[in-house]
């Protein structure tokens, strides 16, 4: 008994130094835990995006009532991604939860055109949707990078980022980035803060994390009550 209990409490020691020491060893990212030990990484790179024209300049310096936006400087800060990751958003297969959101449509989420025009921009119905996108087999993804639509400063409601093992996620789902803060699309409540809509879209750190399924919640935004993409782009390589 007592040794079985001395073994937990080495595993549990083993847990605690390798939880401090493996964020150290990959440049200071912080893994989670359970994502850590898969990543070999060795040569981290800033994330380097290809940006559409800026519409608007700045934010509103003020945050609209019944917001948590960020109205502080609207750059982030390039994540750090391993060498050999690359957009591998364009070779999944990308459906929703609006039916009437033709393959021709989702397509324009994934073509490379992430200019504020009307035509570029794909409509979704009104109410909580999502994207999904199935990227075919286990990959190990640093980000995602989502431009809803940046054609006037607008904030989009409940953005959730799950990531799965089933397309019907059920099995290992986790939550990327939600600034759902009052649960009201029922997936928990997040602490992430809402944003403006810009030219420089929104890179969540997905951390190393291996997943097989992407989905994209949104639940319209300040401007409508319908769901907009123009362009996501997902950041990855395949899981080792
Ligand atoms: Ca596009």
């Amino acid at each position: 008994m007592s040794e079985i209990f001395t073994s937990r409490k080495c595993g549990l020691r083993r847990s605690l130094v390798l939880a401090v020491l493996v964020p150290l060893a990959f440049g200071c990212k912080t893994l989670w835990a359970d994502d850590a030990p898969k990543t070999n990484a060795t040569e981290w790179v800033p994330l380097v995006l290809k940006l559409p024209s800026p519409v608007f300049a700045g934010t509103p310096p003020a945050a609209p009532p019944g917001t948590t936006v960020e109205t502080a400087p609207d750059k982030q800060e390039p994540l750090k991604i391993p060498k050999d990751a690359q957009n591998i958003a364009p070779a999944s297969k990308i459906t929703s939860s609006d039916k009437n959101a033709t393959r021709a449509d989702l397509a324009k989420i994934t073509d490379g055109n992430k200019e504020a025009e009307g035509d570029d921009i794909v409509q979704m119905r009104k109410g909580l949707q999502w994207v999904q996108f199935d990227l075919g087999s286990n990959k190990e993804i640093y980000a995602i990078v989502i431009w809803h639509a940046h054609d006037i400063p607008k904030i989009c409601r409940s953005v959730i980022v799950q990531a799965a093992d089933d397309e019907d996620f059920t099995e290992n789902v986790r939550t990327l980035f939600n600034n759902d803060r009052e649960n009201s699309a029922g997936l928990g409540a997040g602490t992430d803060r809402q944003y403006f809509e810009t030219f420089r879209g929104k890179t969540v750190d997905a951390k190393g994390a291996r997943v097989r399924y992407v989905r994209l919640y949104s639940n319209g935004s300040t401007e409508s009550r319908l769901n907009e993409y123009t362009e996501v782009e997902i950041y990855g390589r395949p899981a080792k």
